[in-house]
């Protein structure tokens, strides 16, 4: 299987990007804020407790996202991979995710980083808050928010997969398309690898 971790911080094109994956590589695309969204907007107990944090800018309790992604792997067994985009978002939700591949008999193959500075990314978000009607785009100051809570609790994520030897990183200002084209190379790679190993 092909388990592939797409990181970077809010802003940073996981989504973007994902879209685009899911069609090349066949695989199916699981995202945390997706999946909480589609929560708020069903008025869900979970939906209505998740709003209040993420228009605080602020991340959801890891047991809940945990909760969220196991669900739908087991609702996908038969799946060529998984694209986890947002998640994880904290060493305790990597640590949930190993044991749960685990327990389904796979592992995260690797995980690739988008890298993009702060101020592309309140420019971005910015930009997206004038027709998404996210109201964590909207202003500044939550961006911020958002910003210092990926630095604390998310940065060391990567940490966390270079230390199994799984990270790697790609350039992510710049054409979309390009960016695109920077991923598949890293992915191909690694299935090959795969390959070989068989
Ligand atoms: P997410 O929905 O994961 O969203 P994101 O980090 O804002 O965005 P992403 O990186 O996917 O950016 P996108 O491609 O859309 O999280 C929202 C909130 O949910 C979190 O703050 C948190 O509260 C909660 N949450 C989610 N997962 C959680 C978890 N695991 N644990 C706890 N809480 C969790 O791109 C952004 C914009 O840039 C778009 O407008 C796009 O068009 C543009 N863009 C993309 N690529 C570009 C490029 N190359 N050049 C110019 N613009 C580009």
């Amino acid at each position: 299987m092909l388990n592939i971790v797409l990181f970077g911080p809010p802003g940073a094109g996981k989504g973007t990007q994902s879209q685009k994956l899911i069609d090349k590589y066949n695989l199916i695309h699981l995202s945390t804020g997706d999946l909480l969204r589609s929560e708020i907007a069903a008025g869900t107990a979970l939906g209505l407790e998740a709003k209040k944090l993420m228009d605080n800018g602020l991340l959801v309790p890891d047991e809940v996202v945990i909760g969220m992604i196991e669900n739908k792997v087991k609702e996908n067994p038969h799946a060529a991979g998984f694209i986890f985009d947002g998640f994880p978002r904290t060493v305790p939700q990597a640590q949930g995710l190993d044991k749960l591949l685990q327990d389904n008999g796979t592992e995260i193959s690797c995980m690739i980083a988008l890298k993009v500075d702060d101020e592309e990314l309140t420019k971005r978000l910015l930009l997206r808050g004038q027709t998404s009607g996210r109201p964590d785009d909207q202003n500044e100051e939550l961006i911020r928010k958002r910003v210092e809570e990926y630095n604390t609790k998310t940065r060391p994520v990567a940490d966390y997969y270079a230390g199994q030897g799984k990270f790697c990183a790609v350039e992510g200002i710049g054409e979309i398309e390009d960016i695109f084209q920077a991923l598949c190379k890293q992915i191909d790679s690694l299935k090959e690898k795969q390959e070989e190993k068989k």
